[in-house]
């Protein structure tokens, strides 16, 4: 708990066995209330490790994608009834020490959203980020202000912070199960008018951290320039995107109360939740 707010984090993994401990090691536990991990069916001993390492564990039956888990990952938070929800990335890439700092400048009322931004303070590339990746995410950011007035320093973090507000606010229903997923629901939050916060986090590429290749790293490029500018074509009354309708059906449903959301039963729970095809 922060002042008085509940604390989750959320680590939605795949193939993480190897960087997960080191990962749950540096939480701080003294704020975070509830850790959950979903799995989306790794090939590794990721389920194993994080049972083991008793946290609460939910486990795709097949791959659902990147976005999929992520909306896995945050229905559960709100069963089990977060205030504050931060997702993390397990492969050790975002240091987890800097939770308390993104979750202060939410729970004091400042902002809604907190994004650990790798540009913001200029260390990407100290931390071994590749020189495309780091290229393409200036650019990409680039044209992504432009097209949205807009004046992020980047759109491509993987470590989030939420208040449950947000996330029972967004049509996430609507966003993609891949990894163009983060760039949707941060312009959903955008358009839905949330106060988003940036902070600068270090990073660490290292082979465990990284494993999108340059064609999946095309795709997401062409997706995030699509969805700024469906962000566009809505806000000049040209277009409708169905991510940016707002619906209640569109929204993440959880009908459980935290304290039907025991452990034990989560998985069986959640049959709906990992099994949504847009
Ligand atoms: N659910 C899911 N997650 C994936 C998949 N491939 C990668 N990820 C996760 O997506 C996140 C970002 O991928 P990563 O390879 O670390 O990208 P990079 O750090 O930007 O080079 C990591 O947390 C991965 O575990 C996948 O097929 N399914
Ligand atoms: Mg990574």
């Amino acid at each position: 708990m922060l002042n008085n707010r509940r604390i989750a984090v959320v680590l939605p993994a795949y193939n993480a066995a190897r960087t997960l401990q080191r990962t749950v090691d540096e939480i701080p536990k003294d704020i975070v209330d509830d850790i959950i991990l979903t799995d989306d069916a790794s090939l590794d001993d990721t389920l194993e490790i994080s049972r083991r390492l008793g946290i609460e564990t939910i486990r795709h039956d097949r791959n659902r994608g990147y976005g999929g888990n992520q909306k896995t990952c945050y229905r559960a938070a709100l069963a089990r009834g977060a205030d504050i929800v931060v997702m993390l990335h397990p492969d050790y890439q975002y240091t987890p020490k800097l939770v308390t700092a993104m979750v202060s400048m939410i729970v004091y009322g400042e902002y809604d959203c907190v994004l650990g931004s790798r540009i913001l303070g200029g260390g990407a590339r100290r931390g071994g980020m590749p020189l495309y990746k780091y290229t393409a995410n200036l650019a990409l950011t680039f044209a992504q202000n432009l097209i949205m007035a807009q004046k992020m320093s980047e759109y491509h973090t993987g470590y989030r912070a939420w208040t449950r507000r947000v996330l029972e606010t967004l049509p996430l229903l609507r966003c993609s199960d891949d990894f163009v997923f983060d760039n949707q629901m941060l312009v959903q939050a955008i358009h839905f008018g949330f106060r988003i916060g940036e902070i600068s986090c270090p990073t660490k590429y290292f082979p465990e951290a990284s494993s999108i290749n340059f064609p999946r790293s095309l795709r997401y490029g062409l997706g995030v320039m699509r969805t700024a500018l469906q962000y566009r074509l809505k806000r000049l009354d040209l277009a409708n995107p169905a991510f940016l309708r707002d619906a209640p059906d569109n929204r993440l449903a959880y009908d459980l109360s935290p304290a039907e959301a025991g452990s034990a039963d989560l998985e069986e729970s959640f049959p709906a939740s990992v099994g949504i095809e847009l």
